[in-house]
Protein backbone atom coordinates (compact mmCIF):
# COMPACT_ATOMS: atom_id res chain seq x y z
CA UNK A 1 0.00 0.00 0.00
CA UNK A 2 1.51 3.22 -0.58
CA UNK A 3 1.74 5.99 1.42
CA UNK A 4 0.68 8.66 -0.95
CA UNK A 5 -1.69 11.49 -0.23
CA UNK A 6 -3.69 11.29 -3.28
CA UNK A 7 -6.94 9.24 -4.24
CA UNK A 8 -6.46 9.67 -7.62
CA UNK A 9 -3.97 10.36 -11.00
CA UNK A 10 -5.59 11.63 -13.72
CA UNK A 11 -3.09 11.80 -16.83
CA UNK A 12 -2.78 13.71 -19.79
CA UNK A 13 -2.42 11.89 -23.36
CA UNK A 14 -0.19 13.29 -25.83
CA UNK A 15 3.45 14.51 -24.34
CA UNK A 16 3.00 12.19 -21.17
CA UNK A 17 1.72 9.16 -22.57
CA UNK A 18 2.78 8.91 -25.94
CA UNK A 19 4.51 11.69 -28.43
CA UNK A 20 1.74 12.39 -30.72
CA UNK A 21 2.71 16.43 -30.86
CA UNK A 22 5.01 15.04 -33.76
CA UNK A 23 1.86 13.88 -35.70
CA UNK A 24 -0.08 16.76 -34.68
CA UNK A 25 2.86 19.04 -35.98
CA UNK A 26 3.26 17.40 -39.06
CA UNK A 27 -0.69 17.58 -39.82
CA UNK A 28 -0.80 21.04 -39.29
CA UNK A 29 2.46 22.01 -41.15
CA UNK A 30 1.13 21.04 -44.31
CA UNK A 31 -2.43 22.78 -43.36
CA UNK A 32 -0.65 26.14 -43.26
CA UNK A 33 1.73 25.67 -45.79
CA UNK A 34 -1.30 24.94 -48.40
CA UNK A 35 -2.35 28.08 -46.54
CA UNK A 36 0.81 29.91 -47.28
CA UNK A 37 1.32 30.99 -43.19
CA UNK A 38 4.46 30.55 -41.70
CA UNK A 39 4.40 27.35 -39.24
CA UNK A 40 7.50 25.39 -37.38
CA UNK A 41 8.43 23.23 -34.43
CA UNK A 42 8.94 26.23 -32.09
CA UNK A 43 5.33 27.77 -32.68
CA UNK A 44 4.15 23.99 -32.58
CA UNK A 45 4.91 23.75 -28.92
CA UNK A 46 1.80 27.01 -28.49
CA UNK A 47 -0.46 24.25 -29.32
CA UNK A 48 0.58 21.69 -26.73
CA UNK A 49 -3.29 21.24 -25.26
CA UNK A 50 -4.84 23.67 -27.10
CA UNK A 51 -8.09 21.57 -28.76
CA UNK A 52 -8.43 22.00 -32.29
CA UNK A 53 -10.44 24.75 -33.48
CA UNK A 54 -8.26 27.12 -30.99
CA UNK A 55 -5.03 25.25 -32.61
CA UNK A 56 -6.30 26.19 -36.05
CA UNK A 57 -7.04 29.69 -34.68
CA UNK A 58 -3.72 30.13 -34.08
CA UNK A 59 -1.93 29.08 -36.73
CA UNK A 60 -4.65 31.38 -39.24
CA UNK A 61 -3.90 34.29 -37.19
CA UNK A 62 -1.01 35.49 -39.52
CA UNK A 63 -2.72 35.26 -42.64
CA UNK A 64 -3.96 38.47 -44.32
CA UNK A 65 -6.93 36.18 -45.48
CA UNK A 66 -10.51 36.19 -43.53
CA UNK A 67 -11.69 32.92 -42.57
CA UNK A 68 -15.11 32.10 -42.82
CA UNK A 69 -16.72 30.07 -39.87
CA UNK A 70 -17.61 27.00 -42.82
CA UNK A 71 -14.01 27.14 -44.16
CA UNK A 72 -12.70 26.98 -40.79
CA UNK A 73 -14.33 23.73 -40.13
CA UNK A 74 -13.49 22.32 -43.36
CA UNK A 75 -10.14 23.21 -42.87
CA UNK A 76 -10.03 21.61 -39.35
CA UNK A 77 -11.56 18.62 -40.37
CA UNK A 78 -9.01 17.95 -43.38
CA UNK A 79 -6.27 18.48 -40.38
CA UNK A 80 -7.87 15.71 -38.76
CA UNK A 81 -7.91 13.44 -41.69
CA UNK A 82 -4.75 13.82 -42.13
CA UNK A 83 -3.86 13.19 -38.39
CA UNK A 84 -5.83 10.14 -38.37
CA UNK A 85 -4.15 8.85 -41.29
CA UNK A 86 -0.83 9.02 -39.39
CA UNK A 87 -1.98 7.82 -36.18
CA UNK A 88 -3.25 4.62 -37.48
CA UNK A 89 0.38 3.54 -37.61
CA UNK A 90 0.56 3.77 -33.79
CA UNK A 91 1.42 0.87 -31.61
CA UNK A 92 2.50 -0.22 -28.10
CA UNK A 93 5.91 0.92 -29.51
CA UNK A 94 4.94 4.70 -29.03
CA UNK A 95 3.94 4.64 -25.31
CA UNK A 96 6.71 7.23 -23.88
CA UNK A 97 9.83 5.71 -21.38
CA UNK A 98 8.04 4.95 -17.94
CA UNK A 99 4.28 5.46 -19.09
CA UNK A 100 3.30 1.20 -18.36
CA UNK A 101 5.66 1.73 -15.30
CA UNK A 102 3.69 4.58 -13.87
CA UNK A 103 0.26 3.47 -14.51
CA UNK A 104 0.56 0.40 -12.80
CA UNK A 105 2.43 1.64 -10.10
CA UNK A 106 -0.63 4.22 -9.21
CA UNK A 107 -3.28 1.01 -9.83
CA UNK A 108 -0.77 -1.35 -7.03
CA UNK A 109 -0.65 1.79 -4.61
CA UNK A 110 -4.92 1.50 -4.79
CA UNK A 111 -5.94 4.45 -6.37
CA UNK A 112 -8.10 5.48 -9.61
CA UNK A 113 -6.67 6.42 -12.66
CA UNK A 114 -8.33 8.96 -15.15
CA UNK A 115 -7.21 10.80 -18.48
CA UNK A 116 -7.97 14.16 -19.45
CA UNK A 117 -7.03 14.59 -22.80
CA UNK A 118 -9.07 17.33 -24.81
CA UNK A 119 -8.04 15.22 -28.10
CA UNK A 120 -11.32 13.71 -29.75
CA UNK A 121 -8.75 10.82 -30.96
CA UNK A 122 -8.11 10.11 -27.67
CA UNK A 123 -10.22 6.76 -27.55
CA UNK A 124 -8.08 5.77 -30.93
CA UNK A 125 -4.66 6.65 -29.36
CA UNK A 126 -5.65 4.38 -26.30
CA UNK A 127 -6.37 1.68 -28.18
CA UNK A 128 -3.51 1.47 -30.25
CA UNK A 129 -1.21 1.83 -27.67
CA UNK A 130 -2.98 -0.95 -26.14
CA UNK A 131 -4.22 0.07 -22.78
CA UNK A 132 -7.24 1.43 -22.85
CA UNK A 133 -7.99 -0.75 -19.91
CA UNK A 134 -5.33 0.69 -17.50
CA UNK A 135 -8.01 3.34 -16.86
CA UNK A 136 -10.89 3.92 -14.58
CA UNK A 137 -12.57 6.86 -16.42
CA UNK A 138 -11.36 8.37 -19.95
CA UNK A 139 -12.90 11.80 -20.63
CA UNK A 140 -14.66 12.19 -23.97
CA UNK A 141 -13.44 15.56 -24.98
CA UNK A 142 -16.74 15.81 -27.07
CA UNK A 143 -18.88 16.92 -24.15
CA UNK A 144 -16.23 19.35 -23.04
CA UNK A 145 -17.08 22.79 -23.92
CA UNK A 146 -14.09 24.88 -22.52
CA UNK A 147 -10.48 23.55 -23.76
CA UNK A 148 -7.36 23.86 -20.85
CA UNK A 149 -6.29 26.39 -19.49
CA UNK A 150 -10.16 25.92 -18.36
CA UNK A 151 -10.26 23.26 -14.97
CA UNK A 152 -13.30 21.86 -17.11
CA UNK A 153 -11.65 18.58 -18.20
CA UNK A 154 -10.12 17.95 -14.76
CA UNK A 155 -13.11 18.61 -12.50
CA UNK A 156 -14.93 16.43 -15.17
CA UNK A 157 -12.63 13.72 -14.65
CA UNK A 158 -12.43 13.59 -11.00
CA UNK A 159 -16.46 14.00 -10.33
CA UNK A 160 -16.67 10.94 -12.67
CA UNK A 161 -13.63 8.72 -10.84
CA UNK A 162 -15.62 9.92 -7.26
CA UNK A 163 -12.85 11.54 -6.13
CA UNK A 164 -12.61 15.29 -4.55
CA UNK A 165 -10.26 17.62 -6.74
CA UNK A 166 -8.09 18.07 -4.00
CA UNK A 167 -7.16 14.50 -3.67
CA UNK A 168 -5.95 13.99 -7.22
CA UNK A 169 -2.58 14.29 -8.41
CA UNK A 170 -3.01 16.13 -12.11
CA UNK A 171 -0.07 14.89 -14.82
CA UNK A 172 0.74 17.26 -18.25
CA UNK A 173 3.38 18.18 -20.12
CA UNK A 174 2.19 21.63 -21.38
CA UNK A 175 2.01 25.19 -20.10
CA UNK A 176 -1.63 25.60 -20.73
CA UNK A 177 -2.40 22.44 -19.29
CA UNK A 178 -0.44 22.55 -16.35
CA UNK A 179 -2.84 26.32 -15.81
CA UNK A 180 -6.27 23.86 -15.85
CA UNK A 181 -5.08 21.58 -13.39
CA UNK A 182 -4.16 24.35 -11.04
CA UNK A 183 -7.55 25.90 -11.90
CA UNK A 184 -9.05 22.58 -10.78
CA UNK A 185 -7.17 22.49 -7.27
CA UNK A 186 -5.29 19.60 -7.52
CA UNK A 187 -1.82 18.98 -7.06
CA UNK A 188 0.79 19.20 -10.62
CA UNK A 189 3.13 17.11 -11.60
CA UNK A 190 4.43 18.67 -14.49
CA UNK A 191 6.13 16.67 -17.79
CA UNK A 192 9.02 18.34 -19.18
CA UNK A 193 11.37 21.75 -18.00
CA UNK A 194 10.80 23.35 -14.84
CA UNK A 195 11.86 27.36 -16.51
CA UNK A 196 9.03 26.21 -18.93
CA UNK A 197 6.06 24.77 -16.76
CA UNK A 198 6.59 27.11 -13.51
CA UNK A 199 2.98 27.37 -12.40
CA UNK A 200 3.63 23.05 -11.81
CA UNK A 201 3.99 21.93 -8.16
CA UNK A 202 6.55 19.61 -9.31
CA UNK A 203 8.28 19.18 -12.63
CA UNK A 204 10.19 15.78 -13.94
CA UNK A 205 11.54 15.16 -17.14
CA UNK A 206 9.69 12.31 -17.91
CA UNK A 207 7.46 9.86 -16.82
CA UNK A 208 10.32 7.30 -16.38
CA UNK A 209 11.12 9.66 -13.47
CA UNK A 210 7.40 8.85 -11.91
CA UNK A 211 7.45 8.31 -8.30
CA UNK A 212 4.09 8.28 -6.59
CA UNK A 213 5.46 8.83 -3.06
CA UNK A 214 7.40 12.04 -3.62
CA UNK A 215 4.73 14.81 -4.46
P1 LIG B 1 -7.67 16.50 -31.66
P2 LIG B 1 -3.92 16.65 -24.87
C1 LIG B 1 -4.32 17.83 -27.23
O1 LIG B 1 -4.24 16.73 -26.44
C2 LIG B 1 -3.03 18.12 -27.99
O2 LIG B 1 -2.00 18.45 -27.09
C3 LIG B 1 -3.26 19.28 -28.92
O3 LIG B 1 -2.09 19.55 -29.66
C4 LIG B 1 -4.43 18.94 -29.87
O4 LIG B 1 -4.72 20.05 -30.73
C5 LIG B 1 -5.65 18.61 -29.04
O5 LIG B 1 -5.35 17.54 -28.18
C6 LIG B 1 -6.87 18.26 -29.87
O6 LIG B 1 -6.66 17.07 -30.55
O7 LIG B 1 -7.51 17.38 -32.88
O8 LIG B 1 -7.17 15.10 -31.87
O9 LIG B 1 -9.06 16.56 -31.10
O10 LIG B 1 -2.57 17.29 -24.66
O11 LIG B 1 -5.05 17.33 -24.12
O12 LIG B 1 -3.91 15.16 -24.68
MG1 LIG C 1 -0.35 17.22 -23.55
Amino acid sequence: MSSSRYQAVIFDLDGVITDTAHYHYLAWKRLAEAQGVPFDLAFNENLKGIDRMGSLDLILASSAKRYTAAEKLALADEKNLHYQELIATMSAGDLLPGAVAALDTVRAAGMKIGLASVSKNAFTVLERLGITDKFDYVVDAALIARGKPDPEIFLKAARELGVAPADCLGVEDAVASVASIKAAGMVALGIGQADVLTQADVVIPSLAQFDLNAY
